[in-house]
């Protein structure tokens, strides 16, 4: 454990310490975010003092990414902007982007949390990290790279991209952990495998993947093809970057979340109302050491469920379960909900089929259709391949998909955050 103390503080302190560090980030918000506490203001909530227990955090307002985008850039800073070390930004598919910003306090934070999320993987000092998250607006690479050098790694800033450069370094200088999204982990096995560079010839022991969502058919695939035990990690820029949760080695059942500084609830997204544990709905965040950007509800827009059961591993924060998905990726079609990770589920169980996979959704006429491209493992597809994923599609998710299986190596791969869904139908 990196900072056993915090980790195993019992959850009875661990709630005192949540209370006070909550009522610091109202009073932040109300004397120095105007939009934000004004909205306060509004609630009822005019001063810090009148949060007497963690059960008033349900009075609160919620955030949302359009109040980030509202006050884009700086509108949401709580802090002058002398006192702001650094910008980070959200991809965002839509419109602007969401930007962020962190004192040097925040840095500090943020490094301690992806370096426990490290250690929780069994990352040790001195371990070589091959990190090959993206570096730049994005949070991926910089969060693990400071998180890696807080714990004392040897950290290669590869960043993503440029795979065959990629596998000669992983290969050359020995990198044992591989820090980068489980689709460009991918990537990383094919080139591997074409460059003809067998497992002996590396030194992997640890994968952590994240930014976006994965399956346990996934990590099955990524643990058989690089030879290394794979581990999620959660985060978002709004909150922090990565870092929000992460797996431990031990037990591989949901994510830790740093709830010294991050506080979860999970709502039923259509009413806000706040879920009992272990019922499934959206993610939301309060922050509550951050100083630059504190938020306080955030609505994450991830579809999560948080355990409460006491972990194996000793740690006494609570777990998230994987994200399966945002509400914005549910795709609807012709009346059925779908998330793309489902399909992903489904395809990784059928023999013969690659990990590699994109849904094109259309409306020719006037029902929508869905085609998923996809590829055999081997050089040629087997026989009845592709009524077979057809049928077990059908079978699983009650809907009709055409099936386009293409050559090896035809779907378009990732370097960063796959793009699963193309949606080509009139808005
Ligand atoms: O993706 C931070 C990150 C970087 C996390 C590297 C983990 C590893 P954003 O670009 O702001 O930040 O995107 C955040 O990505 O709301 C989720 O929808 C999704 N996401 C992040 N981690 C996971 C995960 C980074 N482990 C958005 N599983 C989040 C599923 C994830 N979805």
């Amino acid at each position: 454990m990196w900072n056993p103390e915090v980790e195993t503080l019992p959850r009875d302190r661990l709630q005192a310490l949540q209370l006070e560090r909550l009522r610091q980030t109202v009073q932040r918000q109300l004397e120095h975010v105007p939009p934000m506490g004004d909205r306060l203001r509004a609630a009822g909530v005019r001063d810090s003092r009148d949060i007497t227990s963690l059960d008033d955090l349900k009075r609160l307002p919620f955030s949302h990414k359009t109040d980030l985008r509202e006050h884009y850039p700086f509108g949401l800073f709580a802090v002058p902007r002398d006192q702001v070390v650094r910008i980070h930004a959200s991809s965002g598919t839509r419109g602007k982007p969401t930007v962020v910003g962190y004192t040097r306090s925040d840095l500090g934070v943020w490094s301690e949390v992806m370096a426990r999320a490290l250690a929780l993987a069994g990352v040790t000092p001195g371990m070589v990290v091959h990190n090959a998250y993206g570096y730049g607006l994005f949070t991926g690479g910089l969060g693990f790279h400071m998180g890696a050098e807080l714990l004392g790694c040897m950290v290669v800033p590869i960043s993503g991209g440029l795979s065959q450069r990629q596998v000669l370094i992983l290969e050359d200088l020995g990198g044992q952990v591989l820090c980068s999204t489980p689709s460009y982990a991918l990537n990383i096995a094919q080139t591997l495998e074409e460059q003809g560079i067998g497992l002996e010839r590396l030194k992997l022991q640890v994968g952590l993947f994240g930014a976006e969502p994965w399956t346990e058919q996934l990590r099955d695939a990524l643990e058989g093809s690089l030879g290394l035990k794979a581990l999620n990690v959660y985060g978002l820029s709004e909150i922090v970057g990565p870092g929000v949760a992460g797996e431990c080695i031990e037990v591989r059942n949901g994510a830790h979340i740093a709830e010294d500084h991050f506080l979860p609830e999970v709502i039923d997204p259509s009413t806000g109302e706040v879920l009992p544990p272990g019922q499934v709905g959206e993610l939301v965040f309060t922050t509550l050491t951050k100083e630059a950007l504190p938020m306080l509800r955030y609505r994450t827009g991830d579809i999560s469920q948080i355990d409460i059961t006491p972990c194996m591993c000793g740690r006494t924060s609570v777990r998230m379960a994987r994200v399966r998905g945002r509400f914005d990726d549910m795709l609807i079609i012709r009346g059925v909900n779908l998330y793309p990770s489902e399909v992903e589920r489904v395809l990784l169980g059928i023999p013969d089929v690659a990990p590699h996979y994109q849904l094109i959704v259309e409306r020719p006429g006037a029902m929508d259709e869905l085609t998923v491209l996809c590829e055999p493992s081997g050089s040629v597809a087997t026989d009845g391949l592709t009524a077979r994923i057809q049928h077990t599609l059908r079978e699983a998710t009650g809907l009709s998909m055409r099936i386009d299986l293409q050559s090896p190596g035809s779907v378009p791969r990732s370097e960063g955050k796959a793009v699963r869904v193309i949606d080509n139908r009139p808005h």
